[in-house]
């Protein structure tokens, strides 16, 4: 299956200049970026994204981590873009990452981990509709 997926490269990815890096990660895997742009996240579109985390411990330190620079928001498409991506990306701690991984290899720690995806294409449309409402989206 063709699918889309939501792909933020982080305030932490964009200060340290590594935009380019990340993106090639995805695109040497025969990915397509198809929606680009760089935005300060709002907290209200922060909060939107990160709502099943709201309560958590780490809920304040991650909304004031990916709201304090612009960030890399992109769409990525592809045949099975949305597990791939993740598989690319790592896991979240960047000591559980697996070698090769975006996360392995950039990533600081859980809340700075250089970059998120979608985790479902559902949540892919829901994010695509939050992070990019000028995008058709069906
Ligand atoms: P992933 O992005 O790997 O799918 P999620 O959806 O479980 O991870 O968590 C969303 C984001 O919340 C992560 N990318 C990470 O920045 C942050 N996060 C998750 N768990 C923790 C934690 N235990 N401590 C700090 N930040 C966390």
């Amino acid at each position: 299956m063709i699918e889309k997926s939501v792909v933020l490269i982080k305030p932490d990815g964009v200060e340290r200049n590594i935009i380019g890096n990340i993106l090639s990660c995805y695109e040497d895997n025969g990915l397509k970026i198809v929606a680009l742009k760089l935005m300060k996240a709002t907290r209200e579109i922060a909060e939107k994204h990160y709502s099943q985390h709201k309560g958590k411990d780490f809920y304040e330190e991650l909304i004031t981590f990916i709201t304090r620079n612009p960030l890399c928001a992109v769409i990525i498409q592809g045949e099975d873009a949305v597990a791939r991506i993740r598989s690319i990306n790592g896991a979240t701690s960047p000591t559980d990452a697996a070698e090769g991984t975006i996360r392995h290899r950039y990533a600081r720690s859980k809340t700075e981990n250089c970059v998120h995806a979608s985790d479902t294409v559902e949540s892919a449309k829901e994010e695509i509709a939050l992070w990019f409402p000028e995008v058709e989206n069906n």
